[in-house]
């Protein structure tokens, strides 16, 4: 039924019980790997997509922004912007070979891409260095040509020249074998143009006026002390996240130069607030971020985009995350998103029906390459603490 999927080394449908924690593959070392690039098929080549040239920047916009992932029902598709690609693709760490592209050969045209972000990934007991693997797409006039296992294979080859043997991703169709499956939850901001778009539907027994009304929100936070996160802020974050991480099964593990990167104030693209104790000046009790993923709409005669902001980490100590997470949506509804959306990972759905949110019709597996659970034993969303953009 997977015919490539099956060939790796990810944990399977059916499994061992017994099977311990661990890596699926016989451990390597870089010897072992393959020297050449894999084999496109003949009109096409490899390439680089280095994103510090705005030029190519704006080529991997375009191919994402007219072939990246659709819903279900083809009404909207997401439209990742070139700043935020590069904040993305160009992190503490980041390897410029593992930003790969597949090129027409004639014409140059970019028609694949595949990336690799380095990440330390705890599952359980072992943190292991991983990329996160992120924005696989082919063009819609070459799809299912099998471009996409060379895209994942090469990738994997150049991963494993640097010494990195596990990946972690996420995908909204189902491959061997979810870690985790999540849902997606949606707070509408602007509700008028949520129905006018399709994207959702004026509840029965309920006016336009009155849903208006119901998702009015106010037009400042509720919390002293709330602030746009510094760079200062950094060493003291990342302790802070890394503590309130542990409670999670599957999680990242953040440097401070991570945080720093992770968690800043960039128009459109990253927010994040940090609550400054009003008692003790200086020390910072919590964390509330999202990041800006605009959808194109498509084919509507009037509107043409529906910005979104995804809820990042949070971290409650002293102010309760539901505070947290209202005062972000005032935030984002001021600036001027149509919607903010959720994952029921984390704490999150101990704060999702207070603050009205509604489930959607999109899922996100989580999925681990070469690295098995136990028994290949999947978790609960609840037990995720990863959150990739
Ligand atoms: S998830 C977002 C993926 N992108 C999109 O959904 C954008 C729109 N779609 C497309 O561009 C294409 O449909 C793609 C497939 C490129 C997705 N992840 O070439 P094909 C399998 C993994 O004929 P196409 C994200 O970015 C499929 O089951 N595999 O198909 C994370 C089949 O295999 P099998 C997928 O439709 C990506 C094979 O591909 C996905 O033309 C993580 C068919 O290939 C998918 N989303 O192209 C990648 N969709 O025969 C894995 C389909 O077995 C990373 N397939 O059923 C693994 C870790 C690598 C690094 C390891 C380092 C150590
Ligand atoms: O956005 C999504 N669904 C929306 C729109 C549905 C349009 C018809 N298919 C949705 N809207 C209902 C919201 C409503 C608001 C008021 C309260 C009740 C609910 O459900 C979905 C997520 O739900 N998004 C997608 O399907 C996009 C793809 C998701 C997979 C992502 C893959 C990630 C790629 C790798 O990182």
């Amino acid at each position: 039924r997977y015919a490539f999927w099956e060939t790796q080394p990810v944990t399977q449908f059916v499994e061992n019980g017994e099977a311990a924690e661990g890596p699926i593959d016989a451990p390597k070392t870089i010897q072992d790997v393959r020297q050449e690039p894999y084999t496109l098929p003949d009109s096409f080549e490899w390439c680089v997509c280095d994103l510090n040239d705005d030029a190519v920047a704006h080529e991997v916009y375009e191919l994402l922004s007219n072939n990246y992932v659709e819903d279900d029902d083809n009404m909207f598709r997401f439209n990742y912007s070139a700043g935020f690609l590069k904040y993305c693709l160009l992190c503490p760490g980041h390897r410029l070979e593992w930003l790969v592209g597949v090129r027409v050969r004639a014409s140059h045209k970019l028609v694949g891409f595949i990336s690799g972000v380095p990440a330390h990934i705890r599952a359980n007991s072992q943190t292991v260095p991983m990329v996160e693997i992120n924005f696989l797409c082919v063009h819609k006039k070459l799809r299912s040509k099998r471009l996409a296992p060379v895209l994942i294979k090469e990738i994997t080859r150049r991963v494993n020249l640097c010494g990195i043997w596990q990946a972690a991703y996420t995908a909204g169709v189902l491959l061997p074998k979810p870690v985790a499956t999540c849902r997606y939850y949606h707070r509408s901001l602007n509700p008028r143009k949520l129905i006018d778009v399709g994207f959702s539907r004026l509840a029965p027994r309920m006016t336009m006026a009155r849903t208006m009304k119901l998702y009015k929100l106010p037009d400042t936070p509720a919390t002293p002390g709330l602030r746009e996160i510094r760079a200062s802020d950094a060493e003291q974050v990342a302790e802070l996240l890394n503590t309130h991480l542990q409670r999670y099964k599957v999680t990242q593990v953040f440097t401070p130069e991570e945080v720093a990167h992770w968690f800043q104030n960039v128009d459109n693209v990253i927010n994040a607030y940090v609550v400054e104790s009003p008692d003790s000046p200086g020390r910072v009790t919590d964390l509330v971020s999202f990041y800006t993923l605009p959808s194109s709409i498509l084919g509507h005669p009037q509107h043409t985009e529906l910005k979104a902001a995804y809820l990042y980490y949070n971290v409650s100590t002293v102010t309760p995350l539901k505070q947290l997470v209202s005062d972000a949506m005032v935030l984002a509804a001021a600036r001027g998103y149509d919607v903010f959306n959720a994952l029921d990972l984390m704490q999150n759905s101990t704060f999702l029906k207070d603050l009205k949110f509604g489930q959607g019709d999109g899922q996100l597996h989580y999925y681990l390459y070469n690295w098995r659970m136990a028994g290949g034993h999947s978790i609960a969303p609840q037990d995720v603490g990863l959150v990739l953009m």
